[in-house]
């Protein structure tokens, strides 16, 4: 098993100066070009933590989160890992590159369907456009000569950031996107039900709305959308706990082993919010779109869950971040606004 890193975590003895993280859509400009140019100074910062495959601080984070794939999702740690990774690519931002505003999201429902006009993508003031030619790689704003070393999958094989927006299956889960289907897991009373279905609806989504590197749930955070999307994420998490703190700060369940948990009831026939249509296979034969297991022996030793007692997450589960920031534990995340972690949404 891979060595944790067990320093213990600072804690802000108190939370009243919250960094408001804010929509990418309600930014100046100058606040944009900010972001975006903290995260090309990551790109260009070394690696630090000695990792296998990374260049740079940006990279770190993309092999540690690759490393970590089979015990962060399609199980219960899902959203409190990815909350703990964002949080770490903010410090990281703002400690290594000088970036004093707090992490943006990317507000998904303002794109639903229509993700290849979304503002996210000005090649100006964005994260630039869509893939082109035959290796879907990029082609336009600040990140397109970023040569990623982690992936496709788990291989470690030197690759541009790509995105298929203009593919069909794309088309399709732009749709899921839409405020219609959060509310139907907003409706969701326990954590148990809450957090399969953010994780099958919106978080399959942004992910598969933006296609290629996105899609691909191991280097995923080699495309800096990825940030944006799992703030989101975040944002959409804190939304549902701050409507019953009183439970949802300490209420955590769901397995250590990833599991392929069925369609959640809201999605479908007859729920609050079913699934449109799939396409047709002969027009769209790529559909749902998910990448091919990657082939060969992983360049990695496999992770297993570390710090509870049995095959359930529970509050002692740990999170780890390969040393980018030290280990916490699920308790340590619960709440955005009170111990270690001291932020908001607007
Ligand atoms: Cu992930």
């Amino acid at each position: 098993m891979a060595v944790l890193v067990q320093a213990a975590p600072v804690y802000n003895t108190s939370c009243t100066v919250k960094l408001e993280r804010r929509a990418w859509h309600t930014l100046t400009d100058a606040e944009k070009l900010a972001y975006l140019s903290a995260e090309q100074c990551l790109m260009a910062s070394p690696a630090t933590l000695g990792l296998s495959a990374a260049r740079s601080r940006f990279d770190e984070l993309q092999q540690s989160h690759a490393m970590s794939v089979d015990v962060v999702h399609n199980v219960g740690a899902f959203l409190p890992y990815h909350r703990y990774f964002i949080h770490a690519h903010e410090t990281l931002l703002r400690t290594v590159c000088n970036y004093t505003s707090p992490h943006p999201y990317w507000d998904e429902a303002m794109d639903a369907s229509n993700f290849v006009s979304s503002v996210l993508l000005s090649p100006t003031t964005g994260f630039g456009g869509d893939g082109v030619g035959n290796e879907s790689c990029i082609a336009d704003g600040p990140f397109k000569d970023y040569v990623n070393p982690v992936g496709p999958g788990s291989r470690v094989n030197d690759h541009c950031i790509t995105r298929k927006l203009g593919a069909c299956e794309s088309v399709y889960a732009s749709r899921l996107a839409g405020r219609e289907f959060v509310d139907a897991c907003m409706g969701r009373e326990r954590w148990g039900e809450f957090w399969p279905c953010v994780e099958f609806g919106a978080h399959s989504a942004g992910h598969g709305g933006i296609g290629g590197e996105m899609l691909d749930l191991v280097a995923s955070p080699g495309d800096p959308l990825f940030y944006l999307h799992h703030a989101y994420l975040d944002k959409v998490w804190w939304e549902w706990q701050s409507l019953d703190p009183g439970t949802r700060l300490t209420e955590i369940s769901g397995s250590n082993v990833p599991q392929a948990f069925p369609v959640p009831e809201p999605f479908l026939p007859g729920g609050a919010a079913p699934l449109p249509p799939f396409p047709d296979p002969d027009e769209c034969p790529g559909f749902p779109g998910s990448p091919p297991a990657p082939p060969g022996v992983l360049p990695w030793e496999a992770r297993g869950a570390v710090g509870d007692a049995g095959n359930v997450t529970t509050m002692d589960h740990v999170l780890t971040v390969d040393g980018a920031l030290p280990d916490v534990r699920v308790r340590d995340v619960m709440d955005i606004a009170g111990g270690l972690l001291c932020y908001g949404y607007v």
